[in-house]
């Protein structure tokens, strides 16, 4: 089974990693890039764990060589399950890149590490809740003492086993409304099947004129760009929204629903 640490820098991703690696990891390079990844195997249970800690990411938005490289490695297709380390003690921050995430709809599960940091600050965090908003396993854990990680592997090989996807989060139903409509143009299309990403993960990628995506859309169907545009423009009226801002909204609709 083939993990994925996913996370922010600095969330601890490397610490999980290290816990369960040992002396045993291999350091290689993104062909033909100087952008590093670091990959080890192990057994849990008798299954053979491949786990690859990828470069720290605020977000699937972005410019940043590592972060690309690091977005293109989950989109390849092989990774089983995703581990999103997230800082417990920076919960808002942390969760734009969850939500993106969950939009990639791979089996997932949620490392709330830093717990012993939230407690220092005395940030409560109701992790059953959490786990319920975004339909994926939430473990707990304080990587720099090994507290958490056992639970999180074996919790993260039975939702790659059980192939267990979150859920994703819906924006207000005008924005809701503009993100259908271009799915299904993008289904019709089959540039989906494409990219090997779900029609609506790459709708919102097109509002936010991601140019990863955007550059082959352009090339196979220029009416259909047209249309991005004109979806932009109804969005931009109603909301203002400067694109790879739009993703904070849900956010902030996390933040003001009462937990
Ligand atoms: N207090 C506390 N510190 C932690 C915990 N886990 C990791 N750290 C510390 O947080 C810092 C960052 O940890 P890393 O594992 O390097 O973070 P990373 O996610 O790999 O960072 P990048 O590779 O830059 O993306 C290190 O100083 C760790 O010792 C934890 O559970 N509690
Ligand atoms: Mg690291």
């Amino acid at each position: 089974m083939k993990i994925a640490l996913m996370g922010q820098p600095n969330s601890g991703k490397s610490t999980v990693f290290n816990d369960v690696a040992g002396y045993k990891a291999i350091t290689s390079n993104f062909p033909g890039k100087t952008v590093k990844y670091t990959l080890t195997k192990f057994n849990l249970l008798g299954q053979t764990i491949e786990l690859v800690d990828l470069p720290g990411t605020y977000s699937l938005t972005s410019f940043d060589l590592a972060e690309l490289e690091a977005r293109k490695y989950l989109l390849k297709g092989n990774v089983d399950v995703v581990i999103n380390v997230i800082d417990a003690s920076l919960l808002s921050r942390s969760l734009e890149l969850t939500l993106q995430l969950l939009e990639l709809k791979l089996p997932m599960v949620i490392c709330l590490n830093m717990i012993d940091e939230a407690d220092r600050k005395g940030i409560k965090i109701d992790i059953e809740k959490l786990s319920k908003i975004f339909g994926v396993p939430v473990i707990p854990a304080i990587a720099v003492k090994g507290k958490g990680i056992k639970e999180l592997f074996s919790t993260a090989c039975e939702v790659g086993e059980k192939k267990k996807i979150g859920k994703t989060i819906n924006f207000s139903k005008d924005v809701e409304d503009v993100i259908t409509q271009l799915s299904i143009q993008i289904k019709k299309k089959q540039i989906d099947q494409e990219f090997n990403v779900p029609e609506r993960f790459l709708a919102l990628k097109y509002l936010e004129n991601d140019s990863y995506f955007l550059e082959n859309y352009k090339k196979k169907s220029n009416d259909l760009f047209k249309g991005i545009v004109h979806f932009q423009d109804i969005l931009k009226e109603a909301h203002f929204f400067i694109p790879p801002i739009f993703f904070i909204s849900p956010v902030l609709y996390l933040n003001g629903r009462k937990h």
